[in-house]
């Protein structure tokens, strides 16, 4: 059986630390789709979900066994539909926990084969968010340590121009 595994977020942009969590999941999973989804507690994102697909497709291009999709719905509905035997989420702090131990607790209640596997964090990225990213760049500072090298001058761009 081909063990399917689910790494959904935002990924607005996709950061050195989602990259980690992605390429981990990569050697544990025979398949792993990362799912850009829609998270309706945070503000409209930044990039468009096919600006954040081909910049995941850019910097996990050597990672064989990863597929991108977008997600507009429910991601419980969408790990039943693919049969998905797991939801890989990456855990920086005890800050994440208790937002992410609600979320796992009402997708299994949604769908009772919706386990959630939490990776933790490499060290290195423990404080590196998404957001972080945009506010650095957006007020022109260095974001190099904390993308991937392949998108760098996209998001630089995109963020500047947003000023
Ligand atoms: N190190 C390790 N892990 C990290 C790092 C880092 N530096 N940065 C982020 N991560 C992890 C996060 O902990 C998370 O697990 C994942 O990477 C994605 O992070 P983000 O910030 O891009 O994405 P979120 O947290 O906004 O994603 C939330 C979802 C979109 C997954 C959620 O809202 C969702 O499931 N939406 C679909 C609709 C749905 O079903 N909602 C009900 C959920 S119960």
């Amino acid at each position: 059986m081909r063990r399917i595994a689910v790494c959904p977020g935002s990924f607005d942009p996709v950061t050195l630390g989602h990259l980690d969590i992605i390429t981990r999941a990569s050697k544990l999973f025979d398949k792993v789709i990362v799912l850009i989804s829609r998270n309706a507690g945070k503000a409209q994102p930044s990039f468009t979900a096919t600006e954040r697909m081909l910049m995941i497709e850019q910097v996990t291009k050597d990672l064989d066994n990863v597929v991108i999709d977008i997600l507009d719905g429910l991601l419980a509905d969408y790990v039943r539909n693919v049969g998905a035997v797991a939801i890989v989420k990456g855990l920086r702090a005890v800050s994440d926990f208790e937002y992410e131990f609600q979320m796992a607790l009402a997708n299994k209640k949604l769908y009772a084969g919706a386990e959630t596997v939490f990776l933790t964090t490499a060290t290195e990225n423990m404080y590196l968010s998404s957001s972080l990213v945009k506010q650095i760049a957006y007020f022109g500072g260095d974001i190099s340590h904390f993308v991937p090298e392949e998108i760098l001058g996209d998001i630089t761009q995109r963020l500047i121009k947003e000023r």
